[in-house]
């Protein structure tokens, strides 16, 4: 090839790569550091049951993991110009119509100092949890860790000037948790995405926004980029995808990004938020047509009933935010938490549990008690949630939930019998062997007949949460 013409093409390259660059972060702070390629792409060949199984194991055995939502909104906290948001915190852009400048000062007040990833990783595992996905980028743009492609990001934006999420990284891996990423399709700070509401500031937050002729483009580039560095640098085993309802995303761009991140790590997990399925805060993907997504993802609901061979995790708040809100008080109970980790076992899913740390680095005190009550049941009980599936029984229990294994039944007991019979019904077993899962030795009186199983209980109940009663049967 004649030397000027190389020459002419190695610099148009270079140009389309700074352009998009620069384009990219013209609102803020601009430096062109990465290019843009995303070579990697559909390479994920088709997967085998037997594969998908072997990827999916870990996550299916888990059950439990921690939501964290940490990022700029947790400087305003809920409250701008002395106006309390009634909405979620994390959306104080778009609830108090921030404009993208006015949102970008949040940024010199974020500094964690109180951060502690041993600390953070330590309350999760104590809680019982088995994984941790934290928000990498959530609709504000910012990029809660070292980003290459975005200098809205901690080390360039903020006077912490250092990546809590490697720490957290390590940590996780150290404590044996698998560390995984939240990831917002919906980007309210990228330059070409705009508002096209009444009312509404241009470059505020808002639940819809378009993206000017040819951004859409630009911004998969960047998404891809964000999600190269993401992946190769923090090696996270689950991608969570959000914000996916824009009218500019489509389900074809779902699948694309699908296979690009697991062209990037083969058996990483992808949440069905990466496309189009998802049937709103319901969670499961519609079944018109094959949607891109490992899971699907109800939000702060549990499904009435279980979803046999269909993978699925509820997420949900411990109060009525992600985002940290310094006056949210409406705490749910420690009962109400592990007995909804108990009734989504029950149905075969997995419960994500939301954290909201402040802007200086603690996860709040309301929460912490209460995954320690979590954790302390776990610790006695974890049994009958880690590697279970769902009920056996065709109805729903009177008196509380069953998870099973191959050759047992756990019966999670939340309304004691007064008589001290707990009456189970049939469900094709028969029971060799039945005891509390808190005292294994001491075996209780069984009678069977065609109706069900009788257990004689000791009167009083063990564990007002809910007590377990494992029902041997062999495989
Ligand atoms: O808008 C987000 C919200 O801020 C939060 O991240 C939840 C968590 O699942 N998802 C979206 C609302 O569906």
């Amino acid at each position: 090839m004649k030397k000027g013409l190389k020459a002419t093409l190695i610099w148009v390259a270079l140009m389309s790569v700074v352009s998009v660059a620069i384009s990219a972060r013209s609102s803020t702070i601009a430096r062109p550091r990465l290019s843009l390629d995303h070579k990697g792409a559909n390479s994920a060949a088709a997967e085998t049951t037997g594969e998908r199984d072997q990827r999916m194991k870990w996550w299916r055995e888990a059950r439990f993991g921690m939501f964290i939502h940490w990022g700029l909104y947790a400087v305003p906290a809920g409250e701008y110009k002395g106006q309390r948001s009634t909405r979620i915190g994390e959306w104080i852009m778009e609830w108090a119509n921030i404009p993208r400048a006015e949102y970008e000062k949040f940024a010199p007040q974020f500094n964690p100092v109180k951060f502690d990833a041993a600390e953070w990783v330590r309350i999760a595992k104590n809680a019982g949890m088995k994984y941790i996905v934290i928000t990498s980028k959530h609709h504000d743009g910012f990029a809660i860790y070292d980003s290459q492609v975005s200098r809205y990001d901690i080390i360039d934006a903020t006077p912490y000037h250092r990546d809590p999420i490697k720490a957290l990284a390590v940590e996780a891996k150290k404590q044996g948790l698998k560390f995984c990423f939240y990831y917002s399709i919906v980007d309210w700070h990228y330059p070409a995405a705009y508002v096209d509401a009444p009312g509404k500031d241009p470059t505020a937050g808002n639940r819809t926004t378009k993206m000017k002729p040819g951004g859409k483009e630009e911004y998969v580039k960047y998404m891809k980029a964000q999600l190269r560095e993401l992946i190769t640098t923090y090696d996270p085993a689950v991608l969570w995808f959000d914000g996916e309802w824009q009218d500019w995303w489509t389900e074809e761009d779902g699948q694309d990004l699908y296979k690009y991140v697991r062209g990037l790590k083969p058996n990483i997990i992808i949440n069905n938020r990466v496309g189009k399925g998802r049937q709103g805060m319901q969670g499961m993907s519609k079944t018109d047509r094959e949607y891109s997504g490992d899971f699907g993802t109800p939000e702060q609901q549990i499904p009435a009933n279980g979803l046999p061979g269909v993978d699925w995790e509820s997420c949900m708040t411990m109060n009525t935010t992600w985002g940290y809100k310094f006056y949210d008080d409406q705490w749910k109970s420690s009962q109400t938490l592990i007995r909804n980790l108990i009734d989504i076992a029950s149905k075969g899913g997995n419960y994500l549990l939301n954290v909201g740390p402040t802007a200086e680095g603690l996860i709040p005190q309301p929460s912490v008690e209460r995954l320690g009550d979590v954790g302390r049941w776990m610790k006695a009980n974890g049994e009958a949630i880690y590697a279970t599936t769902a009920s056996p029984f065709s109805t729903q229990l009177t008196f509380g939930r069953a998870t099973s294994k191959a050759d047992r039944v756990f019966l999670e007991v939340f309304d004691w019998p007064a008589d001290g019979k707990l009456r189970v019904p049939t469900w094709g077993k028969t029971v060799k062997k039945a005891y509390l899962l808190s005292d294994r030795k001491a075996a209780l009186k069984v009678s069977q007949d065609s109706e069900g199983v009788t257990v004689q209980v000791p009167l009083k109940m063990p564990d007002a949460v809910a007590t377990v009663i494992v029902l041997e049967t062999g495989k």
